[in-house]
């Protein structure tokens, strides 16, 4: 916003104008700062950084396959949450299990442990 003698307190977003003594204009624009076209709770545009369109992210899918859904993994990282080993939530990547919203799904092999017999 500009016109008319204006302050704008970035940090509580009030803008005032100055004195008003005579007319004036004031302009304002607006810009779209978060999007959720498809409505499956994860922001356009980090899906878009992850994935080449909207189909692949959903509230259910798991694309890494590590127990977090891709909207959980969203969540996480929008709360600035980091996996229980210490990693940032990552769609793509596997994060370790055990962290908010893991469903115990996982596809990572079960330890084997090996035998020797003497
Ligand atoms: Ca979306
Ligand atoms: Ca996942
Ligand atoms: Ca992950």
């Amino acid at each position: 916003m500009t016109g008319c003698g204006e302050t704008f307190n970035s940090a509580t977003k009030i803008y005032m104008t100055g004195a008003i003594t005579a007319n004036c204009t004031v302009t304002a624009s607006f810009s779209v700062i978060s999007a959720d076209s498809d409505s499956d709770g994860i922001d356009d545009a980090l899906e878009l950084q992850y994935f080449p369109n909207l189909e692949t992210a959903s509230a259910f899918s798991d694309y890494d396959q590590d127990g977090y859904s891709d909207r959980q993994e969203y969540l996480n990282s929008l709360a600035g949450q980091k996996d229980p080993h210490g990693a940032d939530y990552n769609p793509k990547v596997r994060n370790a299990p055990g962290g908010i919203g893991h469903t115990g799904k996982t596809s990572f092999l079960p330890a084997v442990k090996l035998l020797l017999r003497k």
